[in-house]
């Protein structure tokens, strides 16, 4: 089979013989649905697929109950009621939940919808391939409805911030013929449970003059979500603001207006006559030069009810409207002027004042997925709106997968943290995306994964850790990051114990070296602002209206966000919060310079000075990368040549640039602040 990638973590390779022994196989698969867009009858054939693969052995599908006592079941509730007879005792389903149970002769896949028994076949296929043959029965659920990705394709075929070649989905304006790869990018998606899909990018009225929406690519936008279907992932658009006046002949695109009201109900009609389970749309509105209803002196619930009201006739369509609005303008020289106090000042004020339908997708920072912000307080200003957390598998910031980077630890820090709304525990995973703080049914994730041609998806094997752990946290957020990456690694990479053990604490320590040697202390990823968003530029921070400054000087650096001296922007967390973060003493040495202007003698609570941090961290990060080609040079043999040297190539770069990054940032704060490294080795080399 392909070793390049493709089939992800979904390779079913060949159990050793030794473990291969232990198998006990069904004799048949039952599943339950005969359609073949059934995420059921999918369900059969992957199972089919995964089982002749992992243990050689071939086994027929059946969609009715066979003589055969010992089978592999898989269906809804009703349907394996209505096949077998009563199924008593299930603990609770909700959502796409499933029921696994191998304990006895068979095993019984029961999904609480039909998408959720494929969830419960791909879960009992990961533990066929990863030998464990034991016998469970239990339910999973997922922790949230809203599992969805995010693709920032254009219809020329480009992607924005992708770094695995052009798009599965578009070309020159139009749909692709042969959408293979959507159906294979459908598949990895259903394995960790994401259920919706964006298909074009985000800044919609980039390509105004290629309409997405006439005949033409409505129909084939038909096909993709024909072709995601079998696995259980609905389509959704991002939509251009200004497609009235652009497209549809308007003078306005106000969406007070009836003749805009008109367009946008119609076209919803024609897109549900082709897509008939739309998932629903996403909008960057009034952000970084796109359209909104503030052009038109409407709020910008104006503007997301709009479309909310155009998909409410159809079904359970739902509006995701980003809360990554600000002002890309902004100047430096006012003190009190901070991009990270947008998101706040936009949408606290409108809360309650959104349809049912509506989702606010918030970053998971104030700012713009850097290497470590603090998480957003939206997330604590919101209590009567749906929420959903915005999220990036592509490293647009974090080394576009020519750096290894593990992301779940930087994401559990966000979603693991307390916000404390009205001095209760509000965890954001836990307690505000599930829904359960402030009582929501229509909460979740979504996050832009930038898939692309390049048979690796992601343009870097290793990277793929990241949108696997995406799908396991959307439905988990409480899963260890450490189990996940060893899970994934087994799943790709095959049994061998060094290999799991040493792709796990490879990525395990690919984070914290990253901000070591990028920005740490929460300064944020040092790049070029204005450019690719790649390698050192701290120049670029300062000086420009987007609002990624460092204040930095001769003798100081940080952003003072306190109330009391600053912009104010700690003082939109809940009291408890905010209180820690005004004050230097209690600010964790991670965020310092987020929330704080301080010389750069200042000292840490490690002891050191911040200088010296900055000197010692660049060293200390690019050091560990320095092991990894040696490291990973020990697989050899253990995996595929193939997919070794892929890896082995981008490690090797990731090396030398790490070290372009170290002596850049140290000789860039060197040279500002006049303060030599206490280990003479900066400007020594
Ligand atoms: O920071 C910016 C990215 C843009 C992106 C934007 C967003 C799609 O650099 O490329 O636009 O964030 O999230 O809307």
């Amino acid at each position: 089979f392909a070793e390049n990638g493709i089939d992800g973590w979904l390779r079913y390779a060949s159990l050793p013989r030794d473990v291969a022994a232990g198998a006990r196989i069904p004799g048949v698969i039952i599943a339950l649905n005969d359609s073949v867009v059934s995420p059921i009858f999918t369900a059969g054939r992957e199972l089919q697929k995964g089982i002749a693969g992992i243990t050689g052995v071939q086994l027929k599908v059946s969609s009715t109950t066979t003589g055969n006592t010992s089978s592999i079941t898989v269906g809804t509730l009703d349907s394996v009621a209505s096949a077998a007879g009563q199924v008593a005792n299930l603990p609770e389903l909700t959502g796409d939940g499933f029921y696994l149970d191998t304990t006895g002769s068979g095993a019984r896949i029961i999904g609480h919808t039909e998408r959720g028994a494929l969830y419960g076949a791909f879960e009992y296929l990961s533990m066929l391939a990863q030998g464990n043959f034991s016998e469970v029965s239990y339910a999973s659920n997922p922790s949230a409805p809203i599992r969805w990705a995010n693709q920032w394709d254009n219809l020329d075929g480009s992607i924005e911030r992708g770094y695995a070649g052009p798009s599965i989905f578009f070309k020159n304006g139009a749909v692709v013929s042969d959408l293979t790869r959507v159906s294979q990018y459908a598949r990895l998606l259903a394995s960790v449970g994401i259920n919706g899909l964006v298909v074009n990018n985000v800044n919609a009225a980039l390509a105004a003059n290629i309409p997405l929406l006439n005949s033409a690519n409505i129909a084939g936008l038909g096909r993709i979500a024909d072709a995601m279907r079998p696995w259980g992932v609905r389509l959704a658009l991002s939509l251009n603001f200004d497609a009235p006046r652009n497209n549809g002949g308007l003078a306005t695109s106000d969406p007070f207006d009836s003749a805009v009201i008109k367009f946008w109900d119609d076209k919803t009609a024609e897109l549900y006559r082709s897509i008939p389970d739309l998932a629903g749309f996403l909008v960057k509105a009034n952000s970084e030069d796109q359209p909104g209803p503030l052009t038109y002196n409407r709020t910008l619930a104006d503007g997301a009810n709009l479309f909310a009201k155009a998909l409410k006739p159809h079904g359970d369509g739902l509006v995701m409207f980003r809360a990554f609005v600000y002002d890309h303008h902004l100047t430096e020289d006012n003190w009190k002027n901070d991009r990270a106090n947008a998101a706040v000042d936009f949408f606290k004020h409108l809360d309650g004042q959104f349809d049912d339908n509506v989702v606010i997708q918030i970053k998971y920072g104030p700012i713009d997925f850097q290497v470590r912000e603090p998480p957003s307080p939206l997330f604590a200003n919101l209590l009567q709106s749906n929420v959903a957390i915005e999220l990036q598998v592509t490293q647009e910031y974090l080394g576009q997968q020519n750096h290894l980077v593990y992301l779940p630890p930087l994401w559990k820090t966000i979603l693991d943290y307390d916000l404390k709304v009205e001095g209760q525990s509000s965890v954001i995973g836990r307690d505000i995306l599930t829904g359960h703080r402030f009582n929501r049914s229509t909460n979740g994730y979504a996050s832009v994964i930038n898939v692309g041609t390049n048979t690796t998806w992601l343009g870097h094997h290793l990277a793929m850790s990241n949108f696997y752990a995406y799908g396991r946290l959307a439905w988990d957020p409480l899963r260890d990051e450490t189990q996940i990456v060893e899970e994934w690694a087994h799943l790709t990479f095959g049994s061998d114990r060094k290999v799991i053990d040493t792709i796990t604490d490879m990525s395990l320590e690919s984070w914290p070296a990253y901000e070591n040697y990028t920005g740490n202390l929460g300064i944020q990823t040092l790049t070029d602002i204005t450019g690719p968003h790649y390698g050192p530029n701290p120049a670029s921070q300062d000086g420009n209206g987007w609002g990624q400054w460092t204040r930095a000087d001769a003798t100081t650096i940080g952003m003072d966000r306190t109330v009391w001296n600053g912009t104010g922007f700690s003082g939109q967390y809940p009291p408890e919060i905010a209180a820690k973060y005004e004050k230097i003493e209690t600010t964790p040495d991670d965020l310092l310079l987020w929330f704080h202007h301080v010389p750069y003698t200042q000292r840490l609570k490690s002891g050191k000075t911040v200088i010296q941090h900055f000197y010692d961290a660049h060293y200390a990060g690019a050091e560990t990368v320095q092991s990894f080609p040696e490291r990973w040079a020990s697989l050899k043999g253990l995996i595929d040549d193939e997919r070794f040297n892929e890896v082995a190539f981008r490690l090797e770069y990731q090396t030398g640039h790490a070290i372009v990054w170290r002596d850049a940032i140290n000789e860039f704060y060197r040279n500002m602040s006049s303060i030599p490294d206490d280990q003479g080795r900066v400007g020594n080399h």
